[in-house]
Parts: structure tokens; C-alpha cells; sequence
């Protein structure tokens, strides 16, 4: 263990004593619980150079725990000294193994302001079982060592008209007021995504995301009250404090006598203060939110459209340049083109640019010590999307620019021909996610093959591009509804080999079949033929492809002139 390291470690386990715990956890997740966490609230990666998404460190003085999911564990294993030991946090042999450790009786601290009330109540679970204490510890230990933080300077706010929100902020507010139980007298909203929704407001405050960190009150009354320190201008009707105050404020509600709902997120700080003041409700605004109205849906469509015209220019790009550029470099130049938009903002997630055998890690984002010239001799997948004024895209395409195996061509296709059959798919009203993803699996499952993620996911309105409650995936018990938006991106991956994933964002909408919806496809990126093997397609999927290809050729072409058109259609059909 670096030096470095070994001091952060000690200075955090030397408070143990004035807390009176024997051990503590330090998770990579912050309060505000979103897929990405600002660097300022880092606290895992600062503590011990862990640089995924998902980790949790629980230690006492003697072992380091770092739990971590089977997307981490080589990373871990690479990041982290050999003081450390890594275990699989799906596997309950390592949580058991964790609490064995500690002695019958002791406590181990937490801050309850970022544990929520599902995830205090597992390790309330796994505590009881060994006869170890949970121990609520107010401040947070990682901070009180964490002298040189810094606390990145705010950028302005972004305000929404009704023109660019579809609606207006005291519709959406009285709308949150009606959806309250009866003898609830405030709500509190601690996601940040419905925050930025319901005010019709973007910060600034997260990477790849334009969200700000705070909470959000309302009363019953209508009267708003905004915890963020990202706001410098006045916002109508919502009074602002800063974040800090949140506590003494819900403190104080809960001592008028107030009853406040709140979503299962809620950190358990909040329901430690309140016991039955607070009420755990299930929110309906989210469902309201993933459902686009007409300003969203024609924005939305512009932003895909732009963001075809990026990808477009970039695949004639690539087949120029392929074998003189690497993944990095790649990536590099598709943000080049994206920002040719005026109304592009920034990337909507780190861009997966995997070139061969790193096309089959999931969640590859290309380093300097992985990267890949990119050349003719395999497949090359990119994964990537935008933030627009006003939309969020996300796309995968994959490329050969050389010749492809049988093997691979034959995997591309069943990818494809997933992809497709939810593309053109009439489905009953009702249906929900789980039974769209088998659809998407389906001919690869002929086959004896498979993806291990799920087959579609929401994607916000200039907001985050993983949205729910709405997916296309195994557990997806939501049923699809008109105007949501959602990614269809089956994949195939052989290790050490390729990685193969197609993906497009459609929107639901109405059939002409009473009782129907459809999908209706957004993105506008040609896909490619020549990974296609035709013998595996039947004349219905022949022609959406061509239709599909097509329509894109003609729509962006009319931006790209008829040379460059001429260029990408002769790319994509070879
Ligand atoms: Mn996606």
C-alpha cells in the first residue's frame, strides 16, 4: 500500500474511538444517488484510487473490504493495493465473510445522510445476523480528513420556457400536489432529475448530465423551497436556501408536526428525524416525466437529427481513416463533429470506442494503457450520445472495414434481427418491458447465445440518458405507454474476441390497430450492411433495413451534399 494511501486509511480508522465504532463504510454512491457522482463527492475514489461506479469499502483497523460487482473486480484488483481484499458484493458469502470479522456487539459507523432506506435496511439485515451495530455517525469521517477538497465552482442555470419545457413549472408543481396522499402536508423530492423536471430548470453540477444537487419541498399550499447552492438567480415562485439547510428545515417541519411524503430513496437520515412523520410513497411524477409531450417529442427529434448528422460525417471520417486512428482518437473526432451543432451541450456518458477483443468488455471506456489502432482486421464498436438544446441521444453502432468472418456476420445478424423485430413490432396495450426483451433475444436464443445486460433503457428530456421507471429488460414490470422514449440495443460479445451491439432510442406511440402501440425510431445513423448476412434475413426485414437506410441518406444528406451522401451510402451498402 502507498504511503499516501496507508495515511488517508489510518487518519480515517484514528477516529474510530472518538465515535466509539470498530469499523466503517464508505460507498462510491453519494445522497443525491445518481448514475454519476460530482467529483467533489468522491469520497471512495479519494480514499483508495478506485476509479468504477459501483464500489463499497467497509473497514475496520486491521482489513480493508472493498466490495465491488463482476464488472470491477480485474479493475479492482488493478487499482487497489494487495492490503485490500476484493470480493463480489452480489455474492452473500463476502457480506458474511465482512461482518464475521467484527466481534459480537461492536458497532460499525455510517452516515446516514447517504445510505437510503433500502440500502441501511440490508446492512440493518446482515448486522442482526452476526450481532453487530449500525452506528449513525452525523458527519461524514471521509470528509473530516478530506482537507483539499475541492468544490468545483458553479456554472449559470439554465431556465426552461414553456416554449422549450412543453409545460410549465406550476402545472407540473400542482400536478406533484395532487398526487399527494391526503394527509400528507409536504413532499419532499430528492431526485435530481424530477428537481430539474419539475422547476424546468438544467444545472450544471454533474458531468454528462445537466442536473443540479439539492432537494426540493412542496407544500400542500403550493409554496416550493429549493436546497441547492447552484442557484444565483432568483427562481419564481420557489424560495432557495442553501443545501446545507436542509436539515434544520425538515427538523423543524417535523417538529410543527408536519406529515411529509417522500420515494423509497429517501436517505435514512431523513426517516431516523422523522419515524412516522415520514411516509414512504411511490412516485407517480416519474411515469408522468418519461412520458414526452409534444414540445419534448419535436425537440427531441431535432436533437437526433443533429446528432445523425455528427455520426453520418464521422462514419465517412472513420472509412478514411481507419488503421491511422485508434479508439481515442476516434472518440475524439466524434465529439469534433457533435460539436458542430449549435445546440450540442456535452457527451450524454463517457464514449465506449472498443476496437476488437475491447469491444467485448460492456462498459469499456478506452485508456492509454487499453487503447487500439483501429483496423481493418476486426470489428469496431462505438457507443456514444449527446446532450442537446433540447434532447439526449444515445447510439451504438458497429463497423468492419475489412472482411468480416462468417461467425461474425452471422452474430451481427441475429443482433440485427432482434433489433429489428422490436423496431417494427405491433404490441397490445399493457405489455410491459420484460415481455418486449425476450422479443429482442429471441433469434439469438435459437442459437444457444445471449447478451448479459438488458435490452433497453428510458432517456430523459436533456436529462439523464438512463431514465426510468420504464425499461426493456427481464425485470421491466412497467407497462409501455405513448410518448415514452426508450433504447433497443441487443448485443453479442465474444471474449477476448469482438463485442457486436446495434441501438437505436424509439418513441411509443399509437397504432393504427385500436389497442396497439408501436415503436417509432429516433435515431438517425445509417447502420451496415456489410456485416449483414443476407441469407439470414427474410424480405419484411430486407426492406426495413433499406427503408431505415434510406430515410437516413435522404434526411441528412440534405445537410452532408450530394458528394459526401454519395460517399456514406457507398460505406454502408458495400
Ligand atoms: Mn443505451
Amino acid at each position: 500500500m502507498s504511503g499516501k494511501l496507508l495515511n488517508k486509511v489510518s487518519k480515517l480508522t484514528a477516529q474510530f474511538e472518538k465515535y466509539e465504532i470498530k469499523g466503517y463504510i464508505v460507498p462510491s454512491y453519494d445522497e443525491f444517488r445518481n448514475e454519476y457522482v460530482p467529483s467533489h463527492l468522491q469520497r471512495l475514489s479519494w480514499l483508495t484510487g478506485f476509479t468504477g461506479s459501483n464500489g463499497i469499502l467497509i473497514l475496520n483497523k486491521e482489513q480493508l473490504f472493498f466490495m465491488t460487482d463482476s464488472r470491477y473486480t480485474i479493475q479492482a484488483k488493478t487499482e487497489l493495493s494487495n492490503k485490500f481484499q476484493i470480493l463480489d458484493m452480489t455474492d452473500a458469502n463476502s457480506w458474511a465473510r465482512v461482518f464475521s470479522s467484527f466481534k459480537e456487539g461492536e458497532y460499525i459507523g455510517y452516515d446516514p445522510m447517504i445510505e437510503s432506506i433500502s440500502t441501511f435496511a440490508r446492512y440493518h439485515r446482515l448486522c442482526k445476523a452476526h450481532s453487530v451495530k449500525l452506528k449513525p455517525i452525523n458527519e461524514n469521517l471521509v470528509d473530516l480528513i478530506w482537507v483539499e477538497k475541492l468544490i468545483p465552482n458553479k456554472k449559470g442555470l439554465l431556465k426552461l420556457s414553456i416554449k422549450e419545457a412543453g409545460e410549465s413549472s406550476d402545472n407540473k408543481i400542482a400536478l406533484a400536489i395532487k398526487n399527494m396522499n391526503n394527509n400528507s402536508d409536504y413532499l419532499l423530492v430528492n431526485n435530481l432529475s424530477l428537481i430539474c423536471w419539475l422547476l424546468n430548470i438544467r444545472g450544471n453540477d454533474i458531468k454528462n448530465t445537466p442536473l443540479i444537487l439539492g432537494y426540493l419541498v412542496i407544500c400542500r399550499n403550493g409554496k416550493c423551497y429549493l436546497f441547492s447552492d447552484s442557484i444565483k438567480d432568483p427562481l419564481e415562485n420557489v424560495q432557495i436556501f442553501s443545501l446545507s439547510n436542509i436539515r434544520d428545515f425538515f427538523i423543524n417541519l417535523i417538529i410543527s408536526g408536519a406529515i411529509i411524503e417522500a420515494g423509497s430513496d429517501i436517505s435514512i437520515w431523513f426517516k431516523e428525524i422523522a419515524q412516522e412523520a415520514l411516509k414512504v410513497v411511490e412516485n407517480t411524477l416519474q411515469l408522468t416525466k418519461a412520458t414526452k409531450n409534444t414540445t419534448e417529442i419535436a425537440n427531441i427529434k431535432r436533437a437526433h437529427f443533429e446528432d445523425g448528422v455528427a455520426l453520418c460525417k464521422f462514419i465517412i471520417w472513420l472509412a478514411e481513416n481507419f488503421n491511422s486512428t485508434d479508439e481515442i482518437a476516434a472518440s475524439e473526432q466524434l465529439l469534433y463533429f457533435r460539436k458542430q451543432s449549435d445546440i450540442f451541450i456535452e457527451p450524454s456518458f463517457d464514449t465506449i470506442s472498443a476496437f476488437g477483443s475491447n469491444g467485448a468488455i460492456i462498459h469499456y471506456k478506452p485508456s492509454k494503457e487499453t487503447n487500439q489502432i483501429i483496423t481493418n482486421n476486426n470489428l469496431y464498436l462505438l457507443d456514444s450520445g449527446g446532450q442537446y438544446k433540447f434532447g439526449t441521444t444515445d447510439v451504438t453502432r458497429t463497423f468492419c472495414f475489412g472482411k468480416a468472418t462468417a461467425e461474425q456476420k452471422k452474430h451481427y445478424t441475429l443482433v440485427l434481427k432482434g433489433m429489428m423485430r422490436l423496431s417494427m413490432l405491433k404490441f397490445p396495450l399493457g405489455t410491459n418491458g420484460a415481455q418486449l426483451d425476450s422479443l429482442a433475444r429471441l433469434d439469438l436464443w435459437m442459437q444457444g447465445l445471449d447478451y448479459p445486460h438488458s435490452t433497453g433503457h428510458g432517456v430523459g428530456y436533456f436529462l439523464s440518458v438512463h431514465e426510468g421507471p420504464q425499461s426493456i429488460s427481464k425485470l421491466g414490470t412497467i407497462a409501455m405507454a405513448p410518448c415514452m422514449v426508450l433504447s433497443n440495443e441487443p448485443g453479442y460479445y465474444k471474449e477476448g474476441e469482438y463485442g457486436i451491439r446495434i441501438e437505436n432510442l424509439m418513441l411509443v406511440k399509437e397504432s393504427k390497430t385500436k389497442g396497439f402501440l408501436e415503436f417509432e425510431t429516433l435515431t438517425m445513423a445509417p447502420i451496415m450492411k456489410n456485416l449483414v448476412d443476407l441469407k439470414l434475413l427474410n424480405e419484411v426485414e430486407k426492406n426495413w433495413l433499406d427503408n431505415y437506410n434510406m430515410t437516413v441518406f435522404n434526411k441528412v444528406g440534405k445537410i452532408l451534399g450530394s458528394t459526401q451522401r454519395n460517399k456514406l451510402q457507398t460505406i454502408c451498402d458495400y
